[in-house]
């Protein structure tokens, strides 16, 4: 017989204090800061991802205030942004309305599942009270130098019409829609992160992050230590002439950066971004220095639109053109050579140029042999090697560093031909959008006194509330149109002014959002300082694994600028991190629309119930693994939550029964493992022969299983009597005597080597296992008896190993 979870779920559901969830500022307890990544509040509502997370966190945090924690475990909406805006056009109404309505839908969802959160702390990055922090913090940055405007070619989705930063391009697509991103001349703000990638790259060390997590992180940020070098040029037209300069003064000369100066002396050409400045200067046609000008046009706009990614490909075959009329030279052998420019070489990363050294590297070889290009070896390597060696050795034929090791001669040779440089991957963050639906930057722009901030007492600069807020697709926001808003009195001398009108990404909101939960209702600070110290750093921080170089690295690097502003008490936001494997459908792909096999959660909750929902979740696999739904588990969960509850209808209990201890044992640890899946696998194991069970055993049981299953656990704590709440009684503790096994196997090795094994009584120590081993059938076979014994090592419970001379 099925018990009716419908009825006991919305029973309790009512009847629940939610004030039991929150958590009280500088209690005395021990505080845990228990975070999950808080929702898009988007039209589809609660995914399956969302649920692997929330539920996980719900069991830690259920868990530990059990423990005796003063747990925070906050909630809120990160409604701003894309997915949000471009719903409200798709159903033709104002975001501002469809936002309410899906975060009304998001909260019953979330409450139907039973999620212990603390309503109190809710916060929404849409709300002017909260958005107001946002561009104040932005401030900060504007002030501190490290938000600034410049013109470039930006990521530009065609699609969304707007601009998008690095880390929001995927293999060359829109992160949000998939479509092929292009590059789009732009005035843009920027928010000078490159600042903060020493500090960023440090921080990391410190974290108890899965390595993999870290790794991305550190890759992304892509620190370089190597050396810049300038080569001179010289011209065909007129030879003698080393003076050509460009229109800023620069003399004629190309500057490279290279991770290898050690290889200078095989550098047989150079290469040049199509892009590269020096490129754009020359095939200017007031400049007569190249001799095949329409060629080299040609090229640059073949590969215009080429995505990075196809571009930099190891395998993908390289092509470019020789710049015709002008040669470099080697500043170390002093040999002119070629210049060419190539795909292969990008203008955003380094100098935009490379000195190319085809005998050791990669990408130069396969160019160099498509262009016949010359190939000097200036390394020996130490094996036998194919044509083309990228490792350190011997140098040869490199002068005065010849018979030196490369990596000994590497620092001397930056310091004599070029200088020591580091460059990093990571790039400055494109931080304005031209779409509606963000915090408007609080900037002004006056024709007298330039950029002016938006004083802090006129905060929030708070979005219009228009009818037309699509997309202009011209690179202007929507916002530019709407007159009243747009023109303004400088703040500074009274004059006219316009505000400015790019708003912010979808990440800026939840930059810092960890923050304001501990003082959310704050309206003099975005958080009092001495809230953050009894809160932060966020002990556990649940979240997917697509957020580590957006939202974790953003996160990251505002809480260290605030930290070192003297705003933020602790340098990192997350100690530990958490990341959950994606949903699978039952076929094994990806849960789509399109595809017809997504799984909902609603359904879910009203065919099974909330807490077999909960269990089978957690029951999937291992947290951080990709793991497949599956109807017929879930059918499974379900019917082991049956059986318990008949169990507790009939009220069988028997004598006490050691066997719990083993549980109480099993779950406690697997919980602090994050170990759920074998966790819900040692419920069913359980029960599925116990033997017998007292109340006192049950009571256990019940609160062992409540941060999982909730619901049914509370109906059947009543059941027994109680008129207080199972989630409020104390987790239980085991006895470390009776968690022994009664006998154990134990490995007999001599000399190291296993010889076999024996079972013996459990907790045996000493002389007790000695000789327990002594009067032991193996003893004998293996005539240890007649051995002369130089050591015995005895491991309790494992292992005893004879040392004898053979
Ligand atoms: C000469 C050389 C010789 C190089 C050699 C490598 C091996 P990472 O480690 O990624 O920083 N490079 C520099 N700027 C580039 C650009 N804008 N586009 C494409 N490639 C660029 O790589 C640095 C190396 O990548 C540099 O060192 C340069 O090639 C190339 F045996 O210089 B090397
Ligand atoms: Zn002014």
């Amino acid at each position: 017989m099925a018990y009716d979870h419908k009825e006991i779920e919305s029973k309790w559901q009512g009847a629940w204090d939610k004030a039991a969830n929150f958590s009280q500022d500088f209690s005395d307890k021990p505080k845990k800061y228990i975070l999950v990544e808080f929702p898009y509040p988007s039209g589809a509502g609660l995914h399956m991802g969302h649920l692997r997370s929330y539920v996980a966190a719900d069991v830690i945090s259920r868990f530990l205030r059990a423990g005796g924690s003063n747990v925070m475990f906050p909630i809120g909406w990160d409604a701003f942004g894309l997915p949000a805006e471009n719903y409200a056009i798709k159903m033709g109404v104002k975001p501002q309305a469809s936002i309410a309505e899906n975060i009304g839908n998001f909260r019953k969802q979330l409450d139907a599942l039973g999620l212990s959160f603390d309503w109190s702390r809710e916060v929404n990055t849409t709300d002017p009270d909260y958005y107001k922090w946002t561009q104040w913090i932005f401030l900060q940055f504007f002030k501190a130098g490290l938000a600034y405007e410049a013109t470039g070619f930006i990521n530009w989705c065609p699609k969304d019409k707007t601009g998008l930063a690095n880390e929001e391009v995927i293999d060359g697509r829109c992160e949000r829609c998939g479509t092929l991103v292009e590059k789009k001349e732009l005035r843009q703000w920027y928010l000078k992160i490159t600042a903060y990638a020493d500090k960023l790259l440090d921080g990391l060390k410190d974290l108890d992050w899965p390595d993999a997590v870290k790794l991305q992180q550190q890759n992304w940020i892509g620190k370089s230590e190597g050396a810049e070098i300038d080569f001179k040029l010289v011209f065909k037209k007129n030879p003698g002439d080393n003076s050509w300069v460009d229109k800023d003064g620069n003399p004629a000369h190309i500057s490279v950066f290279t991770t290898r100066p050690d290889t200078i002396f095989g550098a047989t050409y150079l290469v040049l971004a199509p892009e590269h400045p020096w490129v754009r200067l020359a095939t200017d046609a007031d400049h007569d220095a190249l001799l095949n000008r329409k060629k080299v046009l040609d090229f640059i706009e073949s590969v215009r639109n080429k995505p990075e990614m196809e571009r930099i490909a190891q395998d993908r075959e390289k092509s470019g053109v020789e710049l015709e009329g002008v040669t470099a030279i080697n500043p170390a052998t002093g040999k002119e050579i070629s210049v060419w420019i190539a795909d292969y070489v990008l203008a955003n990363y380094g100098t935009g140029a490379v000195m190319a050294v085809p005998a050791h590297d990669e990408r130069d070889f396969s160019f160099a042999k498509k262009y016949n290009l010359g190939i000097i070896k200036v390394i020996k390597p130490d094996h036998e090697i194919d044509e083309c060696y990228s490792g350190e050795g011997m140098l040869i034929d490199s002068g005065e560093f010849t018979s030196i090791s490369s990596s000994t001669a590497k620092s001397e040779m930056a310091a004599k031909f070029g200088r020591v440089k580091v460059f990093y991957k990571l790039r400055d963050w494109v931080f304005s959008r031209q779409r509606y639906w963000g915090e408007p930057i609080p900037l002004i722009h006056c024709k007298q006194c330039g950029i002016v901030p938006v004083p802090d007492n006129q905060l929030p600069v708070k979005l219009p509330d228009v009818d037309k807020y699509e997309p202009t697709g011209t690179g202007e926001s929507p916002l530019a149109s709407i007159a009243d808003w747009v023109n303004i009195k400088c703040p500074k001398c009274g004059g006219e002014a316009k505000r400015e009108t790019n708003t912010m990404p979808q990440w800026a909101g939840s930059s810092w959002y960890w923050l304001r939960y501990t003082d959310p209702k704050d309206a003099e600070q975005f958080a009092a300082k001495k809230n953050q110290e009894y809160w932060t750093p966020v002990d556990t921080y649940f979240g997917g694994m697509e957020h580590t170089t957006l939202h974790l690295l953003y996160a990251r690097f505002w809480n260290r600028f605030l930290f070192d502003q003297g705003f933020v008490s602790a340098p990192e936001p997350f100690l530990r991190r958490i990341p959950h494997g994606i949903v699978l459908a039952s076929d094994g792909e990806k849960m789509s629309k399109s595809r017809g096999n997504v799984v909902n959660p609603d359904d879910l909750i009203s065919k099974f119930g909330a807490d077999a929902t909960r269990m089978y979740e957690m029951f999937l696999g291992p947290h951080e693994l990709s793991v497949s739904w599956n109807e017929r588990g879930i059918v499974g969960v379900k019917r082991f939550l049956d059986k318990i509850y008949r169990f507790g209808e009939s009220g069988e209990f028997g004598a006490d029964n050691a066997k719990i201890h083993k549980l109480v044992q099993k779950i406690t640890s697997d919980i602090e493992h994050i170990k759920f899946n074998t966790a819900v696998a040692a419920f069913m194991e359980f029960f599925n022969d116990f033997g017998t069970m007292s109340r006192a055993d049950w009571e256990k049981f019940l609160k062992l299983l409540s941060p999982f299953a909730p619901y049914i656990t509370e109906e059947l704590w009543h059941m027994l009597g109680h008129t207080d709440s199972v989630h409020t009684q104390p987790w239980p503790q085991y006895d470390e005597s009776l968690i022994k096994d009664e006998t154990v196997e134990i490995v007999i090795s001599v000399n190291g080597k296993k010889r076999g094994t024996i079972r013996l009584p459990a907790g045996l120590e000493g002389n007790d296992l000695k000789q327990a081993v002594d009067s032991s059938e193996l003893y004998a076979k293996l005539g240890l008896k007649d051995k002369k014994k130089e050591k015995i090592i005895t491991v309790p419970d494992k292992l005893v190993n004879f040392v004898i001379k053979e």
